[in-house]
């Protein structure tokens, strides 16, 4: 009935070139990017089409473009292999464009007045933000269907729109009465850094766009900004606990602990374990330690990627072709099933 290949597993994922990548990134999705390539085909798009949905990738073209690059210098710092999968920008694949226009017939109005996401970043002037902030999770929808994925490891912020995704899959199906045409993408949220919050302030996750610079840790920094800023991180007068259930109501504590456990790969049981009752001095060297060891050598390696850029689009480009090779039979069945002649 179609012409394009089933994959029993396929992952897809991707980053916003908005701003420099930072540890909430890296722990919420990169760092299990890394992981899961050993397992399943992977696909990794630099999501530039979903950066000019806001001010920060909008109307700065030559920020945009060295923005892109740097995001894929980090993912091929920290460990994805662009050999074994595809790296590249999603522009330069003009399939998600043209999915993402017959889903946006298919999403209902509704879906996207319940998401989350767009009231938290178009804040108090809803009528100011962009048509595109509105319908992202619609194209978020097309970029992973687009290649049947079935598999998309990302923060916790993403589940929201990944239940979105999900809708408009069986939504498709059952419409176009095509069971099973596209398969049901799973979220994977795992370890302990699925929810990064801001150094700053425990209730808000970090993020690229937040204001104040230390509230977050670039993926850029050196070892000096990294300790300084977690030195600086907000914490509690209290010790650290000496159980999980002593982290509850200490947001910027649990936070601190939850980095720690995630860059250690230890159960935070285990962390607790080892700093009960300690002050949160000692502990926060102890983490500046770590972090400096986890984070700059994906720093001098992303250094070393920029100072080729032609080699970063060489890499972009081949991904871009492989992707939109992989596109192209899925989007002429979703065609087909739609009517178009
Ligand atoms: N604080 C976080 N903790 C854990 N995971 C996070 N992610 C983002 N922030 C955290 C995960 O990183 C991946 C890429 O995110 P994105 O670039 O698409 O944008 P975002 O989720 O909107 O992240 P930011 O940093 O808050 O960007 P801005 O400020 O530009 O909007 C996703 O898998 C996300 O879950």
């Amino acid at each position: 009935m179609t012409g394009a290949p089933q994959h029993k597993h396929l992952v897809f994922s991707g980053m916003q070139p908005t701003n420099t990548l930072h540890l909430g990134n890296y722990l919420g999705a990169l760092k299990n990017w890394v992981k899961i390539q050993s397992e399943m085909p992977c696909l990794f798009c630099v999501v530039d089409m979903h950066a000019v949905t806001q001010d920060a990738g909008y109307g700065h073209p030559a920020e945009l473009a060295q923005a892109t690059r740097e995001v894929a210098a980090a993912y091929i710092a920290a460990g994805v292999d662009v050999k074994r999968n595809l790296v590249f920008a999603q522009s330069r694949v003009p399939a998600h464009a043209e999915l993402a226009w017959i889903f946006n017939c298919v999403a209902r109005l509704g879906w996207l007045d319940r998401m989350t996401q767009f009231k938290e970043k178009s804040g108090k002037h809803k009528e100011r933000a962009s048509v595109g902030l509105y319908t992202y999770p619609v194209l978020m929808a097309a970029d992973i269907l687009l290649y049947k994925a079935t598999h998309v490891p990302v923060g916790e912020d993403q589940k929201q729109h990944l239940e979105l995704a999900r809708d408009v899959a069986q939504k498709f199906n059952n419409d176009f009465a095509a069971p099973g045409f596209f398969p049901l993408p799973e979220p994977v949220i795992a370890g302990a850094g699925t929810r990064v919050m801001s150094l700053r302030d425990g209730a808000r996750k970090m993020s690229k766009s937040d204001d104040s610079d230390y509230s977050r840790i670039n993926l850029t920094d050196d070892a000096d900004a990294i300790a300084q800023k977690i030195r600086k991180a907000k914490t509690d007068p209290e010790p650290l606990p000496n159980s999980e259930k002593g982290l509850e109501g200490r947001a910027e504590a649990e936070n601190l602990v939850n980095i720690y456990a995630a860059l250690a790969d230890e159960p935070r049981a285990a962390v607790i374990a080892r700093f009960a009752g300690r002050q949160f001095s000692g502990f926060k060297s102890a983490l500046a330690e770590l972090a400096v060891a986890k984070l700059t050598p994906i720093a001098s390696q992303m250094r070393r990627l920029l100072a080729d850029p032609a080699e970063i689009d060489r890499v972009l480009a081949d991904g871009a072709a492989r992707a939109g090779a992989m596109a192209a039979p899925i989007l002429a069945d979703v065609k087909r099933l739609v009517g178009f002649l």
